[in-house]
This record gives structure tokens, sequence and C-alpha cells, in this order.
């Protein structure tokens, strides 16, 4: 595959990578996206689901799904998208990942600087005492598990629409996105506010930005380079290209 000259000097010059993610890199490790012809969303409504009204309302459904998506996460593993992105640390000063997704695939791939906007299927909390819980900690025997200090609903600890995002998180991806030379959008719909707000801000402090998608996007527009092609697929092809550039 021949990339874009431009893109190619923009690599051979960059210092700051920020990787911005979304559920099309798990795409190739055998997870649903939400959106699109394949997404869980054209089966299950979001709105049934990924709220805290319908957890209120219907805890056991809610559950349910998160189980089954846990259980598919668990046997999924990081596919050569997500070890790609790892192996830049290998030829970068800096490389953060930005990710929306909640799979901890990124971090099973040896990636290190990661902020999850929308939390994480591993981590559990009780919604009327806040105790923590790690999922295989939890008895899941009789439908929602419950606290053990107070009795409460155990819910994942994801971030569900109406929810802010955890602020830490976002705040250290906004920064990296400031001052990155070259922020790649990798396998999202780029639909989800304010997590959409990173690449934005990379853009407009001046970094380069790459679109790795299957298809164009709201955000094609936006991009300095869109690149069509399964993330699995075109990552590596870039890192060859970065260790061909560092070894001339
Ligand atoms: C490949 C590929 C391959 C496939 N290779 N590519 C009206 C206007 C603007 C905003 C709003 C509005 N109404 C409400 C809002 C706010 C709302 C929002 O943004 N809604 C929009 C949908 C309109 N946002 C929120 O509510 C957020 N919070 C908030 O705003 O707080 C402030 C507030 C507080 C109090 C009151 C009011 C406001 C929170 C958003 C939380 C999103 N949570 C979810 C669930 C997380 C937990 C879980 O996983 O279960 O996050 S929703 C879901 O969408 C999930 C994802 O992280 C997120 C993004 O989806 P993503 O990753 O982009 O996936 P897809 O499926 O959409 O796209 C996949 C892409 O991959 C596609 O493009 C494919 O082509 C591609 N692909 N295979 C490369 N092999
Ligand atoms: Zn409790």
């Amino acid at each position: 595959m021949e990339f874009k000259q431009e893109f190619i000097e923009k690599l051979t010059n960059a210092k700051r990578i920020v990787f911005f993610t979304g559920a099309g890199i798990s795409v190739e490790s055998g997870i649903s996206t939400f959106r699109g012809k394949d997404g869980i969303w054209n089966k299950l409504k979001p709105e049934e689901l990924a709220n805290f009204n319908a957890f209120l309302k219907n805890p056991d459904m809610v559950w349910e799904w998160y189980q089954h998506r846990r259980q598919i996460i668990h046997e999924a593993k990081p596919n050569p998208g997500h070890i790609a992105i790892a192996e830049f640390q290998n030829y970068f000063e800096d490389v953060t990942v930005v990710t929306q997704n909640i799979d901890n695939l990124h971090r099973r791939a040896g990636s290190k600087k990661i902020f999850e906007l929308h939390g994480n299927i591993e981590r559990n909390y009780c919604i009327d005492c806040g105790t923590f819980y790690n999922s295989p900690d939890l008895d899941i025997s009789k439908g929602v598990p419950k606290c053990k200090n107070c009795g409460g609903l155990i819910r994942p600890d994801v971030v569900w629409f109406g929810e802010m995002l955890p602020q830490d998180e976002y705040n250290s991806g906004e920064k990296a996105a400031e001052s990155s030379d070259i922020c790649f959008v990798v396998g999202t719909s780029a639909v989800v506010y304010p997590a959409v707000y990173i690449p934005m801000t990379a853009k407009q402090s001046g970094a380069y930005l790459v679109e790795i998608n299957i298809d164009t996007t709201e955000f094609s527009r936006y991009a300095d380079y869109s690149i069509l092609g399964e993330a699995g697929k075109i990552l590596p092809l870039i890192l060859e290209e970065i260790k061909k550039i560092r070894k001339g």
C-alpha cells in the first residue's frame, strides 16, 4: 500500500502521537461495534441499555448484557491493530492512547499510557455507597450482584448516556491531544460527545489528523488523511513504514 507523501513526512518528523480509538479497533478481536450494519445496537436499543434509568428499571436485563459482553471480552485477544499501536512506543517520544473502549485490549497489547473515557468493564461499583468491586470478585450466581456493605445494586464502572466522563482521564487525554504532532482516529463513528472533542482539540492545536476506518464517518471531513481499511491491516503497514524511515 502506498501512503500519501505528506503523511510520510509527518511520520518522519513527529515526536508525539495520540491514538483516539473506538469499537472498530476491536472488531478484528471478535467484539461487535455499537452502530453500523453489524452493530449491537441494531438489535438492542441503546436507550434501553446504556443509561442509568434503564438500569434502575430493569437491572437484570442491563446486567445480563454486560455479563454477555464480559464473556466475549475475556475470550478476545488483542489484534494486530492493538499490537501495532503498542509498538509505536518504540519509535516516538510519547504515544498516548485515548480510548472510548472498555475492553482492556490496548493494555493487554502493551500500551502504557492509556486514558479510558468511557470506563472499564472489569470494574464495578455500588450505586448506593460507591464501594468498588473487580468483576472476578463478584457473585453473579443470582443475577445482579449486591453490595457486601449496604446491599445496594452493583453496576459496571462505565459511562452511560447523560453521565459525566471521568474528569482526570478526559483532561489528560485533552492535554496529550493539545501537544500531539499526529492524531490517529481509529475505528470510531465519532458521534458521541464529549469524547469526540479530543481529536478536534488535536486538530485545533495543529496536529495532523489521520482517520483509519472501513467507512467514511462524520469525522472524515476534518481529517487531513482518510485511510479506508481495517485497522488490523492498516496499522501494521504504517508501522512498517516507520521502521523503513528509522533505518533509512
Ligand atoms: C472499523 C472496523 C475495522 C468497523 N477497522 N474501523 C445531542 C447532540 C449532541 C450531544 C448529545 C445530544 N444528546 C445527548 C448528547 C450527549 C451524549 C451524546 O453524545 N449523544 C450522541 C449519540 C448524540 N453524550 C453523553 O451523554 C455523554 N455524557 C455527557 O455528555 O455528559 C454531560 C452531561 C451530563 C449530565 C447531563 C447531560 C449531559 C456520555 C456518553 C457515554 C457513551 N457511552 C457508550 C457506552 C459505554 C459503555 C459500554 O461500552 O457499554 O460508549 S455509548 C457507545 O458509543 C460507547 C462507545 O464508546 C461510544 C462510541 O462508539 P464508537 O466506539 O464510535 O463505536 P461505533 O459502533 O459507533 O463505531 C464503530 C466504527 O468502527 C464505525 O465507524 C465502523 O465503520 C468502524 N469499523 N470495523 C476500522 N475493522
Ligand atoms: Zn454499597
